[in-house]
């Protein structure tokens, strides 16, 4: 699982990156800054924290997702912005990260001459649905000369199907809202449509700004609601000074902000939430571990994250839900007050979810 960093030139992305991977990456105007950014971020998990204080472990291990940081989508002289090398990154995505400039700086001025966040998201948007729309009116072109041979049953869906794809995004809509059957997914997922992927945007706020955020998201998060969207803010520098901070003297910096948690945490988990993935956790002496599964998992398969012998020799799982195990303050406890359970091959795994595999191979 993979989510793209996208944004228009200098906004912040390679900066956010850097932050949520904790990597160093070049950012602002340094020659030869890399155009594509790989790294992992750990997710942010208070109750991985819980077990291992409860446990003392040799390792803790937290989940972890991907990001994709792509140079700024930039509009060149009678050309579309998204091309080339920016955009077979972002197909390849599961959910975009955008990135919207509403911060202020002499030193970095914006490209545009001046700074207007809902102007810059709409140029985006535009840059998603103009892609989209070019894939769809590629395909349909080759299956009307594929159906001139003759008319198959799967081509006349597929070309209904894109049409309708066809009236939405003329409508400057984007596919994510809209309601497709199950097989129907099936063949859009094929197409790696932009407008089609969960989306976090996150407002990069001058730090003069943060205390009123709410002016700034309001308008924004207006303009894409649903259940696929997330729409959250940050100052990409006042967080900058909190990763410098150790634990304690972040959580006191924050305090002072009068935020609960970091910025970098809330895209992190709601980037995981978009994707629909859970996290279940192994734990004992040796390790405390979050793995991550998709929603809807079922044993088997949360088995197989941890290693494959153990979803080939599955035979049964035992569950205790985090909140009980923490509740009844042990194993033995979680025993005697039967909240531990053994569950088979169907069961399907829950968010916060411990387990322990029993496997044969
Ligand atoms: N004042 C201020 N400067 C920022 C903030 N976020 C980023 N910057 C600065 O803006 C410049 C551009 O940041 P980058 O993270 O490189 O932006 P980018 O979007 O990756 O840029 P491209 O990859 O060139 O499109 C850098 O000099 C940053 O230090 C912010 O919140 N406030
Ligand atoms: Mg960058």
């Amino acid at each position: 699982m993979e989510t793209g960093i996208v944004g228009l030139p200098l906004s912040g992305k390679t900066t956010l990156f850097n932050l949520l991977t904790r990597s160093s990456a070049e950012t602002g105007f340094t020659p030869g800054k890399k155009a594509v950014n790989l790294g992992i971020s750990r997710v942010p998990d208070p109750r991985l924290d819980r077990l291992s204080e409860i446990w003392n472990p040799k390792k803790t291990t937290p989940a972890t997702i991907r990001y994709v940081d792509v140079a700024g989508v930039e509009r060149a002289a009678g050309r579309e912005g998204l091309s080339g090398e920016a955009l077979t990154h972002l197909k390849n995505t599961d959910a975009l990260l955008v990135v919207v400039r509403a911060f202020d700086s002499d030193e970095v001025p914006h490209p545009a001459g001046s700074v207007d966040p809902l102007r810059d998201l709409q140029e985006l948007d535009g840059e998603f649905l103009l892609s989209d729309l070019i894939i769809v009116e590629n395909r349909l072109e080759r299956i009307a000369r594929q159906m001139k041979g003759k008319a198959d049953r799967d081509l006349v869906l597929e070309k209904e199907l894109l049409e309708r794809c066809r009236e939405v995004l003329e409508a400057d809509r984007p596919l994510r809202d809209e309601a497709f059957r199950p097989d129907e997914d099936k063949v859009l997922r094929g197409f790696q449509f932009l407008t089609r992927k969960p989306l976090v945007i996150a407002l990069n706020l001058g730090e003069d700004d943060l205390a009123r955020a709410g002016a700034f998201v309001g308008p924004v998060a207006g303009r894409w609601d649903g259940p696929s969207v997330v729409t959250t803010h940050l100052c990409a520098t006042i967080e900058q000074e909190i990763s410098e901070l150790s634990a304690e003297d972040a959580r006191a910096f924050l305090d002072d902000l009068g935020i609960e948690t970091a910025a970098t945490d809330r895209i992190i988990r709601a980037t995981y939430g978009l994707l629909g993935l859970i996290s279940f956790f192994t734990m004992g002496e040796d390790e405390c571990r979050a793995w991550t599964v998709r929603k809807g998992a079922r044993a088997p398969e949360a088995a197989g994250t941890i290693h494959t012998d153990l979803e080939r020799g599955f035979i049964r799982a035992e569950v205790v839900p985090y909140d009980a195990f923490v509740a009844a303050g042990s194993l033995a406890a979680c025993r005697d007050q039967g909240v531990l359970r053994v569950e088979g091959k169907e069961y399907e795994v829950r968010d916060g979810d411990i387990l322990n595999i029993r496997f044969n191979v």
